[in-house]
């Protein structure tokens, strides 16, 4: 398991970045011969190609349902030029690929991966011929395979009927999106580079008006590369908004301390949107010198989301630089119309100026890490993120197998080094609705938060429950409550009047059982399909989704710790779903969509988004 973070590909002065997005040739491997014929070694993919964008889900590019519901192998190719490769170290890295993926270059393998949402990388130089001429042409060849199997996260089981007939049993609701569907990129770095920081800065003192007077950021820099170890020397430098150095320090690992620092805060907290000024972010910039005396520089790198806060869980109250923090946003998923995960700035750019219209101040990366890109926006936005493993549907007892928890394990340390430096990660929830009540679950949750806790940095840890307050068994091991509930959808249907007592009941349950974790309802929501309508409100219209979050809405308040902040044990409200997404076919599915979203696929909001809105405004009032 790598513990190395994988650096952001950022330009600097020594580092140069070429995206290789674009057309790429594509094509489907429905017998699964392509490696044993060496597709990787020609000099093109054997026909029929089509051209794929990347970054895309590869499913709904074109009108043939056969790519639709592939299951399997499909191969990507295209040649790039890579620069001159003198002194250079040149990486060639994926920000994500779904699921399995296989990469070649210059027809020899570089490098492989497992796991559907987080970044991957190969150094290519050792590939690249060696010529004297300013470029080299190098071919890059890509196999990826969406089939999910019991030990995959999430998991699937693949049912084959007949030679026609295949299909991918999912534990889960949302279309099983697939390809690469982040962007390609390639970088150079020098040979002795920077390779990893990390940065922590949960250490503030305040004076007796609550101003924090300085901040200890304890950070930690690794050197890799041919020269690692001899005498390289950093510096490593602070950098306020207006470019001023406020503080620095040259050993690879120490403290850095601020005084009368700016701090981050998420919105919400009395500020009113949009929150921009109230997330300060600092720079920090690194330098690796050739040696203790040189000023030769061989590389430099920059993180510009340095923010100062810190997160402290009582046992009823979820604490951001000491002050009352109430999660309230909505769900999420990476799904678009067209582009299906494909990562797109267009739907990026309109999912933060969405929450900002919302007022909402978080949301979960339901149900697997989301593209490093949505983490900045947060980090400037000052939205508040629970980052969240794709460990989704572990809803079967063979699911819970030694295989899965390695790859469980593997995926957390991932994330974690991914994740760890924005300051607006606040939480980490390692699993979504696993059958918890399940013998299996007890020791796997408690392997699982064990090794979480030491991997942290700084956060709470979770896990999203379905399961009844008398049958969970491994939220005991973790660090808050997040409950998922559909009363009034998948049960009492049509029932509004009968929400607002259950809500309370479930919340007072969980209460009891857990009197030193704070709670938050993590989901609720009803399938809506916009222009339906009827009064009195009816499942599936527009009304009956604004009188359901109502409900809701007046049993939280009974129990919320910002409306009663010395007794309330309530933390936060996160509807389900911000947007309209894609699923499978099913006769619950009105057009292959979970229809739950405040907003439609295509961003436009339905009725009970006002409804939300009034009451996020309210919200962040309360002083
Ligand atoms: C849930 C799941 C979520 C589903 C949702 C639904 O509990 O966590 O992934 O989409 O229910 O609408 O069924």
């Amino acid at each position: 398991i790598s513990s190395h973070g994988l650096l952001y590909p950022h330009e600097t002065e020594t580092r140069q970045v070429k995206s290789l997005d674009g057309l790429w040739h594509f094509r489907l491997d429905e017998h699964a011969v392509g490696e044993s014929e060496r597709w990787f070694a020609l000099p093109e993919l054997p026909e029929p190609t089509i051209f794929m964008p990347v970054p895309a889900s590869f499913n709904d590019i074109t009108q043939n349902i056969t790519i639709h519901r592939h299951i399997g192998w499909v191969w990507y190719a295209r040649d790039v030029f890579v620069p001159k490769t003198a002194g250079l170290r040149w990486v060639l890295r994926f920000q994500a690929a779904h699921y399995e993926s296989r990469v070649w270059v210059n027809g020899q393998s570089a490098v492989n991966h497992s796991g559907g949402h987080l970044p991957f990388e190969g150094d290519i130089t050792p590939f690249i011929k060696n010529s004297n001429d300013v470029s080299s042409k190098v071919r890059i060849v890509v196999a990826v395979n969406n089939t999910l199997t019991p030990t995959t996260l999430p998991p699937g089981e693949l049912h084959i009927y007949s030679s026609t007939y295949r299909e991918l049993e999912t534990p889960f609701d949302f279309f099983n999106y697939a390809g690469i569907d982040r962007s390609v990129l390639l970088y150079s770095t020098s040979t002795t580079y920077i390779q990893d920081i990390t940065i922590d800065t949960q250490s503030i003192d305040y004076d007796a008006q609550h101003t924090a007077t300085s901040a200890t950021l304890t950070y930690s820099i690794t050197i890799a590369g041919s020269n690692s170890h001899n005498a390289v020397r950093v510096l490593i430098e602070l950098l306020d908004t207006e470019g001023v150095v406020v503080a620095n320090n040259t050993d690879s690992r120490s403290v850095l301390i601020v005084n009368k620092p700016n701090l981050w805060q998420p919105c919400g907290m009395n500020h009113t949107h949009p929150c921009t000024e109230h997330s300060y972010l600092y720079t920090l910039q690194v330098t690796l010198y050739n040696d203790a005396s040189s000023r030769e520089i061989l590389d430099i790198y920059r993180i510009n989301h340095i923010g100062i806060r810190t997160i402290r869980l009582t046992d009823s109250k979820f604490l951001v630089n000491e002050r009352l923090f109430y999660f309230h946003g909505a769900n999420a998923h990476e799904d678009s119309d067209i582009r299906g995960k494909g990562f797109d700035n267009v739907i990026l750019a309109k999912h933060f100026n969405l929450y900002g219209w919302l007022h909402g101040n978080a949301f979960r990366t339901s149900h697997y890490p989301y593209a490093d890109e949505f983490y900045h926006m947060a980090d400037r936005f000052g939205i508040a993120i629970i980052g969240e493993t794709p460990a989704v549907g572990l809803t079967k007892a063979h699911y819970f197998s030694p295989e899965t928890l390695a790859h469980h394990k593997q995926v957390i340390t991932e994330m974690i080094s991914r994740d760890r430096n924005h300051p607006s990660v606040l939480m980490w929830s390692l699993a979504n609705e696993p059958g918890s009540g399940l013998p299996e679950a007890k020791d796997y949750f408690s392997a699982i938060a064990n090794f979480t806790r030491p991997l942290a940095a700084g956060r709470p840890i979770t896990y999203v429950i379905s399961a009844s307050h008398n049958s969970d068994l491994g939220i005991q091991f973790f660090d808050m409550v997040c409950i998922n509930r559909y009363f009034g959808w998948y049960s009492q249907f049509g029932r509004i009047d009968q929400i607002p007592d259950l809500v309370t009941q479930e919340l007072a349950a969980w209460r009891q059982r857990f009197p030193t974790k704070p709670i938050l309802m993590s989901e609720y929501g009803a399938d809506t399909v916009p222009g339906l309508h009827s009064d009195p409100s009816m499942m599936f219209t527009e009304e009956y989704q604004k009188d359901y979050y109502l409900a809701y809405h007046s049993s939280f308040d009974n129990v919320s710790s910002l409306i009663h902040p010395t007794t309330g044990f309530f933390v936060g409200e996160l509807p389900w779903n911000m947007f309209d997404f894609a699923t499978d076919q099913s006769t619950i599915r009105v057009g292959g969509l979970n229809r739950k979203g405040l907003f439609t696929r295509q961003r436009q909001p339905k009725a009970a988004a006002f409804v939300i809105k009034y009451r996020y405004e309210q919200l962040e009032a309360v002083p």
